[in-house]
Formats: structure tokens, sequence, C-alpha cells
């Protein structure tokens, strides 16, 4: 039977619109879902919306609509929202439904059976952002930390949970095992917490000043307090005690949460669990915060951040590839438009998308489309054979992916993928299996860098799963895959030879200008802002002689140029297919940037981009005044 595996996100608050940092958590538990379910496991994988309390209450007010009207409106928009990310949950709960507030009725009951709350008064200062109350010493300068508000003091009857009588044996738990809280900064900051004497917590709120939630059983003029009607999400959404569902995953839980929610998940879940006699759950998963200019994100910091204009804006895969790969799992980290753009245009495009296109282009055009027979004789670099260190240095990645992963350590594990394209990528310049083959030896070796590349590439389709789904499928299907893989699957040879191969280009396609909506692929875009004369120097233009010239196949718009810049020769695509035919181009002597990165278009590498201007859909190219040898610089 193969291993269970239980992964929880937090339920959302249903007053906010999903935006980056919901989304990071939430692409985090499915990519380590996909991961688990890769390996083999059974997994369950569980989101959903948190919709009762003081907060929802009061947005419902502001908004002019009831409670439960804001729940299925917000509801609505994170579980869309999950759905176009492609998050592949096996269940979304909300608090509202009858399965849940069963449950948390059922727990509350055995707890006041069992003695476990007790009526008393309390008072204390109170943040209704948070939902909770403060003690003297977590005040900052009055003020909720989290929220910089001030706190309303409040005082009044209530039942309470006898927390505090299981502070010795929470220590004991989180001593003796380290890894309970993780990383370990939060398992630090929690023993610290418990330093000081534990309080009983208040469970109910009187429903004289909240009617927005679920009845005590045994009192029907309070309400459950929200942390303890959500934390039990986890709980109902398996059925509770006794449904198969819930015996079968609950003993294999690991929660997923930023820290700001860590407390009422490192302190009062294990109680009420030990409490309700439920087995605690295996590991609390915690990640920092995304911050903006060093601020939270919330959903007050607007649009830039909503996850959905992200993934519409750079496409789903990127999306993900750059939180995963961006945020140091347990450390905050500040988005930046920038850095995803850098991200994408330099491990996306450049270092997997061009091995992608690189390999199908190379086995389509030498291997007639198909993944060549294996030729261990002609094994380049014989004993020390490239081959073998490739294959090697997957294993390496495999094995690291899997370490980090066991970790929840995401960027470390594409850190490990990234080390074997870059290796792919290096084996395939080492070999070139391009070059004219001058013996059958040579020919013979091609065919093994061929063969070797083409696994590498089906393993990179297998492991790149969890993190990049879409373009993992596309690298699997190019190479005649189709089904949803194993890790066993990734694997050498398991590509079978004679395999048949279809070229893959633009599997992501380089950002040029984030802010021009589509720039002509060559030719340099619309007036931008402002740039320094440093910046300006920063672009390298030269003269360059057109040699050769052909239309790139199946594009309408696209040349491919052989361009001449005095000591080498490059070739160019430039997108003015409509405007010029190739032979008014030989001879030309035009001006480029020449030292632009290479940019794959329609399958062709291009080095440079012609200068053009254009106005009302005429477009001519920049050429001299007088001669000037190719390669000439250009100021
Ligand atoms: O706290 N960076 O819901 P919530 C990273 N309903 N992650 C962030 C983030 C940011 N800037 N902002 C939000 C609640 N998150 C409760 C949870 S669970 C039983 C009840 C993510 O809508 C992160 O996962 O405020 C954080 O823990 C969660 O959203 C808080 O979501």
């Amino acid at each position: 039977m193969s291993p269970a595996f239980y992964l929880t996100t937090p339920i959302y608050y249903v007053n906010d619109r999903p935006h980056l940092g919901h989304a990071y958590t939430t692409i985090v538990a499915d990519a380590m879902a996909r991961y688990r379910r890769l390996a083999g496991d059974d997994v369950w994988l569980l989101t959903g919306t948190d919709e009762h309390g003081d907060k929802i209450a009061q947005a419902a007010a502001k908004a002019g609509m009831t409670p439960l009207a804001l729940a299925d409106q917000n509801s609505a928009a994170f579980r869309e929202t999950w759905k176009v990310l492609g998050i592949s949950n096996d269940d979304f709960i909300r608090t509202t439904e009858p399965r849940h507030t069963k449950l948390v009725q059922a727990i509350l009951q055995k707890l006041w059976d069992a003695g476990e709350i007790y009526l008393g008064t309390y008072g204390a200062n109170y943040c209704f952002g948070c939902e909770r109350f403060y003690t003297e010493k977590e005040i900052v300068d009055g003020k909720c930390p989290d929220h910089q508000t001030r706190l309303t003091w409040i005082e009044e009857e209530n039942y309470f949970f006898k927390m505090s009588k299981y502070q010795r044996w929470l220590i004991e738990h989180i001593e003796r095992h380290p890894d309970f809280v993780r990383p370990e900064r939060y398992r630090n900051e929690i023993l610290g917490f418990l330093r000081d004497p534990l309080q009983d917590l208040s469970i109910s709120r009187p429903k004289t000043r909240l009617e927005w939630g679920i009845p005590l059983p045994f009192d029907d003029t309070y309400v459950t307090y929200v942390w303890f009607d959500a934390l039990i999400n986890y709980v109902s959404a398996l059925g509770g005690p006794g449904d198969p569902r819930f015996e079968k995953y609950w003993p294999h839980v690991q929660h997923v949460i930023a820290k700001d929610i860590v407390k009422a998940h490192a302190i009062y879940w294990p109680c009420m669990l030990k409490a309700a006699g439920l087995d605690l759950y295996r590991h609390l998963n915690v990640h920092g915060y995304w911050t903006l200019g060093g601020q939270k994100i919330s959903k007050s910091v607007g649009n830039l951040v909503e996850a959905l204009a992200l993934k519409e804006k750079y496409g789903n895969d990127a999306f993900r590839y750059f939180v995963l790969r961006e945020m140091v799992f347990g450390l905050d980290a500040d988005f930046s438009e920038e850095a995803f753009v850098g991200r994408l245009n330099a491990d996306l495009a450049n270092d997997l998308g061009n091995l992608v296109s690189r390999v199908t282009t190379l086995l389509v055009n030498l291997s007639e489309g198909r993944v060549p027979e294996t030729t261990p004789a002609f094994e380049v670099g014989g004993d020390h054979a490239l081959g073998g260190d490739l294959k090697g240095a997957f294993e390496k990645a495999r094995a690291d992916v899997d370490a980090a992963m066991r970790e929840f350590a995401f960027q470390r594990a594409l850190a490990a993928i990234w080390e074997f394209v870059g290796a792919v990528n290096r084996y395939i310049d080492t070999t070139a299996p391009w070059a004219r083959p001058a013996s059958h030896i040579a020919r013979g070796q091609r065919l093994s860098a061929l063969y070797n590349a083409a696994q590498a590439l089906w393993c990179l389709g297998v492991l790149l799963e969890p993190f990049l789904p879409e373009a993992a499928r596309k690298i699997r299907q190019a190479l005649g895959g189709g089904g949803v893989p194993t890790l066993r699957d990734a694997q050498w040879g398991r590509l079978a030879p004679g395999a048949s191969v279809q070229k893959v280009s633009g599997l992501f396609p380089r950002v040029v200008d984030r802010k021009a909506a589509a720039p002509v692929p060559g030719v340099v875009g619309a007036a931008g802002s402002r740039i320094s004369l440093d910046d300006f120097g920063k672009i390298e233009l030269r003269v360059a002689e057109v040699v050769a010239a052909e239309p790139v196949p199946k594009s309408k718009k696209l040349l491919k140029l052989t361009v001449s810049l005095g000591a080498e020769q490059r070739t160019l695509v430039a997108g003015i297919a409509e405007h010029y035919a190739p032979a008014d181009l030989v001879g030309k002597k035009v001006v480029v940037v020449a030292n632009l990165e290479p940019a794959t278009l329609m399958g062709v590498e291009s080095n440079g981009m012609v200068l053009a201007g254009s106005a009302d859909g005429k477009l001519a190219i920049l050429t001299l005044d007088r001669d000037l040898p190719p390669g000439a610089k250009v100021r």
C-alpha cells in the first residue's frame, strides 16, 4: 500500500481576495503534494476558507452584505483562483458547511463533558484584525504588532479552554520532536514564548457582541471563538474520527502556514488535539512573508500582487517558478517585477527553454525525429564517458531534490534541478552533436550524445512536474510520453530508442520589455521611459553586413539573417518579413544591438537585434549614409 500523505494550507479569511501571499502558501502545498504523488504516495491536499468571526462580520457590514453572502462571493474567488492556477487540491472546505460546524460542536461538547472548558471572566486588549487578545508583553507602542492598529480593551464573561495545564507537556513534545515546528527559528520562537506561563484560552464570544459564529452546543448565548472553530477544519474535512478517510490520512498530517499564525498552530492547536484525544500533526511548516518595499503584502497593497494578475501576465509556470525559487522557505522575500522578469529570462527562457529547443531541434534534424539507439561503444569520452557523468549528474539532482523536499526547501530543490540543466547545456556544448561527423566513430559519438541529451530531457520532464507542471508535460509530450509520471520514470533508458520526438520552441518566451504589450520580435519596440547615459552606454550597437537572409518556416513575420560583424558571423531573427524580401537585404549594412542575450524565436536562436523605425504600419531598417566596415561601433 502506498504511504499516505496529508497536507493542508491555512483556510483563508473571506474578507480578502487571493493575493500573492495566499497564492504562495497554496502553490507551495501544491508543489509538495505533486512531488509526493510523483514519489508514489497516496496524497490528500486540503485548502479552504475561514468564514466566521468579527473580521468577516465587519467586512460584510461595510460592504452592505450579509456575512454569508460575502463568504459565498469571496470563497468562490479563492476556489476559482486555485482552479485557474492549476492547484491540485483534493478538497476545499468552508467553515460554514454543516460537515464542519457539526464536528466543531461535537468536539466542544466532548471537551465540556470532560471538564476541559469552564466559564470565567476575562479582560484584555483585543485586536479585531487578528481576532485575538494580546498580552501586555506582545503589544508594541500600545498597538497590534501585526496590524499597527490600536487595541480595544474588552472585558466579558466567557468560556475558557484549560490550555495552561498542557504547557509542560507541550514543551516536552516540542523538545522531543525537533522538527515538529520547522524551520528551527519558529520552533525557537515558540519555545521562547512557552517560557512564560501559558494562559487559558477564551474560546467563546457572547452573541450580544458577535452573532456570526458556530453556537456553543452547551450555551447558545455564545458563539465559538473563530480560531477554535477554524483549526478544526483540518479534522472535519476528513470526516472526523471514525471516518475511513480520517483514519487513513490523519496520522500523516502536515500543515503549511506563514509565520503570522504560528502561535495558533503551534500552541492552541496541539493542546486542543491533546484534550480531544486526537494525535498531533507531524510537522508544522512555517514560511516567511512576501513583502513589497519591505511591507508585508496584504490586500491593502493593491492589484500588482493579485495572484491572477501575475499568472495572466507571465503564465502559470513562470509564476510558480519565481515564487518557489525566490523565497527561502522560512525567511521573508521582497517581491519585485524586475526580479521576476530577471528569473524568467535567465532561468526559464535561457537555461531551460533554450535547452528544450536545442535538444528537440537536434533530435529532429540529426536523428530523423527519433531517439537514437544506445551505442555504448561510442560513448563520448570512452571510460570517462560524458554520458555517464550526465547520468550521474541527474542522479545527484534527484537525490538533492528529494532531500530538499523532505525539508520543504523548495528553493534548494529548484537550484539542484538547475544545476542539472546547466550540466546538460554544457554537455551539448562539449559534444557539439551538430558538427559534421568525419568518421563512423564521430557519427556514433554524435548519436550517443543525442541519446544522452534525450534521456536528460525526459528525466527533466518528469522531475519538473511538481514545479512547472505545464512545461514538464510539454517536454514529456514532445518525447512521445503521455500520462501521469512517477519518479520511477525518471531514469536513463526509460525513453526507448525509436521514440518519436517533436521540436519544442518558445517554451518560455523572453520578456523583452515588461511594459510593452507585444513588442515586434527582432525590432526595437516603442519608446519607453527615460534612461541615463550610463544605461545607454550598456547597449552595444554595431554595423553588420547581411550575408544571407531566408524566411523562418511557418512564420509570416520572421526572417533569419546571417550577418557579418567583421570578425564573426551571427544569426539574427528579425520581424521584418512583411516589409522586406530576403533578397532586398543581402549585402545591406544595417545597425544591430550586438550584446543582447540570445533569444529563441520559432526555434531559431537570435543573437542580436536589427534596428528599424516604424510609423503607420510602415517599417524602415536603419542603414548608413556612408560606408563603414562591418563590426564598426555605433554611438
Ligand atoms: O490567518 N506572505 O487567514 P488569512 C506570505 N483564517 N504568506 C501570506 C502573506 C504574505 N504577505 N499574506 C497571507 C488566517 N499569507 C486564518 C487561518 S487556519 C486554521 C486559519 C498566507 O486569510 C499565509 O499562508 O489571514 C498566511 O498564514 C495566511 O495567508 C493567512 O491567511
